[in-house]
C-alpha cells in the first residue's frame, strides 16, 4: 500500500533489514537520526548500527532528512521525541540550531547519543562518538602540501559553518598550514552547502581567479565529489592536487582515476556500532563511555586495494 511505501522510504537503508518491529513489547528502543538520508556515510553508519543492534537484540529505526539542514532534521527530531523511543543515537546538523529540539529529547527522558557531530551544549549526549576530525584536518594539509612539494595557493572547501566536524577539519588544516608550511598560501575556505554542484561551482571560480591554484582540501564527500569532478572536467589532473574527506564509491573512482590524490577515509560503521552500544548502556543504567574516537586512514593509490585501504571504503 501506499502508506506502507511511504514508511518504508523513511527507513529504508542500502543493508535491507528494518531493524525488526516484532517480537515482544519490551525490546529497548532505539532511533538513529541521520544527518543526511541516502548519503553514503550515514548509510555506512545505518548498516553498522542495525547490525549492532540486531547482535544486541534491541529495535532500531533510522530516520535522516533529505538534506543536511537543520530545519529539516529539526521536525525529524521532533516526531522521534513524541514517538518517544528509549534512546536517540543522532548527528547534529548544527551545533546551535539542534540544541533546543534536542533539550525536550532529553527533558521527555529519552538518552541521547550523538555519533559523528555534536552540540555546543555540552549537558547534551551522554556519549560521543566521532573521529578525530581536527587531527583528520591535520592530515589532510600534511598530504596535501606533500602532494604540491610545500609551496602554492592551497583552498579549503566546507560545508556549513556551525558543523561540528567540517569545522573541526578546517581549524586543523589551517593550524597545520599557519605553523608548518610557510611556502604555502592559503587562499581560504568557500562553503558548499554540501552540494555536489555548489562545490563544482567554487572549484571553478577559483581556477579563474587563481589559474595558478596548487591544491584543495574538500572537506566531506558532497564537497569533495563535487571539486574533483570540477578539477576533472576543466582538465586539471595532475596539476591541481587534492585531497578529500571520506571514502564514497564515487570519490574512490576519482583516486582510481588520478584525480584526487587522498582520501580520509572515517569508519562510519563503527561510529554507528558503538553508538549502539552506548545507547543499550544508557538505557540498561550501565556506564557510558563520555567520548570515544574513531579512526581515519589515508587512502591514496597505493594502498586502496590493500586490505587497509579496503576494508575502510564506504558501502554505497
Ligand atoms: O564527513 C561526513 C560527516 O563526518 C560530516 O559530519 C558530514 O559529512 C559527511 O557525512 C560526509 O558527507
Amino acid at each position: 500500500s501506499l502508506t506502507m511505501a511511504a514508511v518504508l522510504a523513511v527507513g529504508a537503508t542500502a543493508c535491507g533489514d528494518d531493524g525488526g518491529s516484532g517480537g515482544s513489547g519490551k525490546k529497548i528502543k532505539l532511533t538513529l537520526v541521520q544527518g543526511m538520508a541516502g548519503e553514503e556515510f550515514y548509510e555506512t553508519m545505518a548498516c553498522g548500527a542495525k547490525a549492532e543492534a540486531a547482535r544486541l537484540g534491541v529495535d532500531l529505526k533510522v530516520q535522516g532528512p533529505q538534506k543536511f539542514d537543520p530545519t529539516l532534521q529539526t521536525p525529524i527530531v521532533n516526531s522521534v521525541v513524541a514517538g518517544r523511543p528509549d534512546a536517540m543515537l543522532i548527528a547534529p546538523t548544527d551545533t546551535k540550531a539542534l540544541i533546543a529540539p534536542l533539550t525536550q529529547a532529553k527533558a521527555a527522558g529519552i538518552k541521547i547519543i550523538l555519533v559523528d557531530t555534536v552540540v555546543e551544549e555540552r549537558s547534551i549526549g551522554l556519549s560521543r562518538i566521532s573521529t578525530d576530525n581536527a587531527k583528520g584536518g591535520e592530515a589532510a594539509a600534511t598530504a596535501l602540501t606533500k602532494q604540491i612539494g610545500d609551496k602554492g595557493k592551497v583552498l579549503v572547501i566546507s560545508t556549513d559553518p556551525g558543523v561540528s566536524t567540517v569545522d573541526a577539519r578546517v581549524k586543523g588544516f589551517e593550524q597545520a598550514i599557519k605553523t608548518s608550511h610557510p611556502g604555502v598560501r592559503y587562499i581560504g575556505v568557500q562553503y558548499s552547502h554540501n552540494d555536489v554542484g555548489d562545490a563544482s561551482k567554487i572549484v571553478n571560480s577559483a581556477l579563474a581567479k587563481d589559474p595558478d591554484l596548487a591544491g584543495v582540501f574538500a572537506t566531506n564527500l558532497n564537497s569533495a565529489t563535487g571539486a574533483g569532478s570540477a578539477l576533472q572536467q576543466a582538465g586539471k589532473l595532475g596539476k591541481v592536487k587534492m585531497i578529500g574527506f571520506d571514502a564514497g564509491p564515487a570519490q574512490v573512482k576519482q583516486l582510481r582515476d588520478g584525480v584526487v590524490q587522498g582520501l580520509i577515509a572515517q569508519l562510519p560503521g563503527a561510529i554507528g556500532a558503538k553508538g549502539v552500544d552506548q545507547a543499550v548502556a544508557a538505557v540498561r543504567g550501565q556506564p557510558v563511555t563520555a567520548s570515544i574516537p574513531t579512526d581515519a586512514t589515508v587512502v591514496t593509490k597505493e594502498n586502496v586495494d590493500a586490505p587497509e585501504g579496503q576494508k575502510v571504503l564506504y558501502k554505497a
